[in-house]
């Protein structure tokens, strides 16, 4: 009765866990939405890792379920053995298969989202300012220049053209932080000291959370903000209105 109970036990373990992935798949619960030009890609290798752990997982488990099984059934003190040199090279030579395996396949869409000079050598839509606890998002203005007097500065939100390749310079002013869209797949860290450049393309409209993916000070949590992505003409329109809001005195009529 106890190695019913014993087995079962993993049983249902084994068949919950691979149930709450399939059930869950397509829903909200999973994966956010794919909002970048590279998120399919993404969750394309995250899910054929996935798929190799579950193969893994289920076979483990199915291991231990029959030897749960079998071994409540016997008396005898169970037999140990050392140095089976076999076993030893199938489990060193079976992971490393799988990381090699998982190590070349990412390589494409690594180089894509982080090494692509093409994309990163174009000029910054923006710069991003990390600070303890807010992101300052710098526009260069008409002069294609940063830290001049004609600057847009804004906080929170960023504003980006859809369908369009869009480049940010980042730089932090304090600590270590990092620009983390889920949406996009994409999170990158600001290192105090060095620029960092990083690119996406997002072909639709919509707004998207930002948040801070490295843990900077007390107040790390509230380091939220947003990316919204708009069309051209509401881009140039977003930007006029910054401008104006930046230079309005509170005198002449606002258009
Ligand atoms: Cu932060």
């Amino acid at each position: 009765m106890t190695r019913i109970w014993a087995a079962g036990l993993f049983v249902a373990l084994l068949v919950a866990v691979v149930w709450s992935f399939v059930a869950t798949y397509n829903t909200e619960l999973w994966l956010p939405q794919q909002a970048s030009s590279f998120a399919g890609e993404v969750d394309a290798l995250f899910s054929s890792i996935l798929l190799a752990l579950t193969v893994a997982f289920v076979l483990v488990m199915a291991f231990l379920i029959v030897a749960v099984w079998r071994g409540a059934a016997r008396t005898e003190r169970a037999r140990t053995s050392h140095g089976d040199a076999r076993l030893e090279l199938l489990w060193t030579l079976v992971p490393a298969v799988v990381l090699i395996w998982i190590a070349v396949a990412q390589g494409p869409t690594w180089r894509a989202m982080k090494g692509d000079a093409r994309m990163l050598d174009r000029p910054p839509l923006a710069r991003v300012e990390a600070a303890q606890f807010d992101w300052r998002f710098r526009y260069p203005g008409a002069d294609g220049a940063y830290d001049t007097a004609d600057d847009l500065v804004c906080v929170h939100e960023l504003v980006v053209p859809a369908g369009e390749p869009v480049v940010l310079a980042m730089r932090t002013r304090d600590v270590i932080h990092s620009f983390f869209v889920p949406d996009f797949r994409l999170k990158q860290d600001i290192l105090p000291g060095r620029d960092t450049k990083l690119w996406f393309q997002a072909p639709a409209s919509g707004q998207h959370e930002l948040v801070c993916a490295e843990l900077c000070g007390w107040g790390h949590y509230k380091m939220a903000g947003s990316v919204r992505v708009v069309g051209r003409e509401e881009y140039s329109a977003h930007l006029a209105e910054l401008a104006l809001r930046l230079t309005h005195n509170g005198t002449e009529e606002r258009p």
